[in-house]
């Protein structure tokens, strides 16, 4: 079994590389376990998609150990890096330093806490979406990066003026002040069509901090495109989780219109290939060595 670098040493190197690292959105072990064979370089943690599975709304109803306890698996089942979506950081400044302890112990490779008040709302829905002050989110910042241990953990601003309405001079001030305060990334977030506000925002941003970017709803720019414009870590964060709406709902109707399975049989996985990702194969070469011997 080949040794690698723990996740945060292994994101850290991936951002020192030209071009843009990609990771894709996951609420189970499975799912990430997709995105890394599909050759993604990372897993998003994702608080919507998480909450979804879970039948609640992205609203800070879930709590930081539920989040933490998913998370966490996803850490343990790939080898590749995850980077935890930590909605508002769970409360004040203490809450975080909290939350950072126990990402850090789960092997998680960056945390993402973004400047909305708690509880926080998914950024695409219409209404309440109120900001921090900036003081008090570089506080949480602040707080973040005395609290870690190992120098690697990578902790991630996001930014929701652009979500909330203030503008991209609101954007950039506030980003400059998440830099300042110590963040490692700085996530701009958006919610229209247009990848312009992003672009635009890409091409006033000056400082070294590298520009974490999640292109949701501005869907056609590509990840080269945005490499180019300089963005550096891209998020695709609910691809899987719609993915499997739409086939589950498609397969289900199916079934029952055609009274039998003969229908999806050729579009769902075969067994081989859920045994394959539960690590059957493993399994078996362990109990040739652990088990059958004695
Ligand atoms: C998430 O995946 O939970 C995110 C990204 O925060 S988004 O829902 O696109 O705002
Ligand atoms: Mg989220």
């Amino acid at each position: 079994q080949a040794s690698i670098a723990p996740g945060a040493r292994q994101l850290r190197e991936l951002f020192a590389r030209p071009g843009a690292v990609r990771i894709a959105g996951a609420h189970n072990p499975l799912g990430a376990r997709l995105a890394e064979r599909v050759g993604f370089d990372g897993v998003w943690s994702s608080g919507l998609e998480v909450s979804a599975s879970q039948g609640v709304p992205d609203t800070d109803i879930l709590s930081m150990s539920e989040l933490l306890g998913v998370a966490s698996s996803l850490a343990a089942a790939v080898r590749v890096p995850v980077v935890a979506d930590c909605d508002a950081g769970y409360g004040n400044a203490h809450n975080v330093m909290n939350m950072i302890r126990r990402y850090e112990a789960a092997g998680i490779a960056a945390v993402s806490i973004e400047d909305k008040r708690f509880p926080k709302v998914n950024s695409f829905l219409p209404g309440r979406q109120e900001l921090a002050p900036i003081g008090e989110f570089c506080g949480k910042l602040a707080a973040a990066k005395a609290a870690q241990r190992t120098p690697d953990l990578m902790v991630i601003a996001r930014i929701e003026a652009l979500i909330a309405g203030w503008g991209m001079d609101e954007a950039l001030r506030r980003g400059e002040a998440y830099a300042q305060a110590g963040a490692d990334a700085v996530l701009i977030h958006a919610k229209g069509s247009s990848p312009e506000p992003i672009l635009q925002f890409l091409a006033e941003w000056t400082l070294p901090t590298p520009v974490v970017v999640v292109p949701t709803t501005y869907h056609t720019i590509t990840a080269t495109e945005l490499a180019e414009a300089g963005a550096k870590l891209i998020i695709y964060a609910n691809h899987g989780l719609r993915a499997g709406i739409t086939a589950v709902t498609d397969t289900f109707a199916s079934i029952l219109r055609d009274d039998r399975t003969t229908g999806v049989e050729s579009s769902i996985a075969p067994l081989a290939t859920v045994f394959d990702l539960q690590g059957m194969a493993v399994q078996k070469r362990h109990e040739a060595e652990f088990i059958t011997p004695f």
